[in-house]
């Protein structure tokens, strides 16, 4: 009986149960989060995808803000306090605290889901001595909203919400989100959003289907994730990774293919689930952006596109949204 097998569950946990039974419990086309793809050994993997020659992607981001740090820099007003929405490695966030640096000193604000992300990201921001690292361990919103309530009387925020993880939301979740970012902010305060553009299919399939099999580990460990947290016995090696692009929706899809009929149990979600062969399981969607979609979403959530810089090597767009 599986109900012998359920444990307490923390409320992480519990959450995770609910959100897997329901995706894979879905009549039609089944699906998992796509923020459960990080724990521990889906972070390292991600950091492994972002150095692989076919993922052009960060380097990219991180290139525009190495050479453009000063110009954006220039463009806000003072005195600032800056915050990112996902402290990421702080790799590309530094290039950005020093060149403000030159004129201020800086109270920079990450917020993170992940105690330990945020421990490493002020483990490599440290060295820089004008700024002092506030760690925030909350989601996005609700840190930045925190964040804007310990503003400085007169000072301005700029916001990062680097790496194009804006791709990664449900369609329409991308405005939904700017707008609640809008929200927060008053006239003067700023957003730097970094986003994925649309290129031949030819650079970006491999992106997501490199022949090394990063991104197939990366894809394939949120099903050992539920092994490991929820007790299931998905047997690793009857799935298979697959990208493909979708068209109408000008996203790169995540998948993992079910190579025959099976039944997994996952006993701390109370719940079996049976696969026919060749269903798949959609993990996630990387938006594919065009630069008047992006002015558009820029305006839709109240927001007006101040400057944009586009990498020509691969096609990538910061771009800085000012409140007003
Ligand atoms: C984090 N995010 C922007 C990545 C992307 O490209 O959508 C996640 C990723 N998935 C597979 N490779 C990288």
């Amino acid at each position: 009986m599986i109900a012998e097998h359920i444990k307490e569950l923390s409320p992480f946990a519990a959450q995770f149960a609910a959100d897997v039974r329901a995706g894979l419990l879905r009549p039609a086309q089944k699906e998992l989060p796509s923020k459960y793809l990080y724990d521990a050994t889906g972070s390292m993997l991600f950091e492994a995808i972002s150095v692989m020659p076919e993922y052009g992607l960060t380097r990219a981001d991180e290139r525009l803000l190495r050479r453009h740090a000063g110009d954006i820099v220039r463009l806000l007003p003072g005195p600032l306090a800056v915050s990112e929405l996902g402290s990421g490695s702080g790799k590309k966030t530094r290039c950005i605290l020093e060149a403000l640096c030159g004129r201020e000193a800086i109270s920079y604000y990450p917020i993170e889901i992940s105690a330990t992300a945020l421990a490493s990201c002020e483990r490599e921001l440290a060295d820089i001595d004008c700024v002092s690292i506030l760690g925030v361990e909350r989601e996005y919103l609700e840190g930045l909203r925190e964040v804007a309530a310990r503003r400085v009387p007169g000072a301005h925020l700029l916001v990062l919400f680097l790496g194009s993880t804006i791709g990664n939301f449900d369609a329409g979740a991308d405005c939904r989100f700017l707008r609640g970012v809008r929200e927060t902010l008053i006239s003067g305060d700023s957003l730097l959003l970094g986003t994925d553009l649309v290129k031949p299919l030819d650079r970006l399939l491999p992106a997501y289907d490199d022949p090394t099999g990063v991104t197939a580990a990366f894809n394939l460990n949120i099903l050992a994730r539920i092994n490991r947290e929820l007790d299931a016995d998905f047997n690793l090696r009857q799935f298979e990774h697959l990208a493909r692009f979708n068209q109408r929706t000008s996203s790169v899809e995540m998948h993992l293919r079910s190579k025959k009929a099976q039944t997994v149990t996952i006993p701390r979600a109370e719940f079996m689930v049976r696969f026919v062969e060749g269903e798949t399981i959609w993990t996630e969607s990387s938006h594919k952006y065009s630069v008047s979609e992006l002015s558009n979403l820029a305006e839709a959530s109240g927001f007006r596109c101040a400057a944009q810089w586009i990498d020509e090597e691969w096609k990538f767009a910061e771009s800085l949204l000012m409140a007003e």
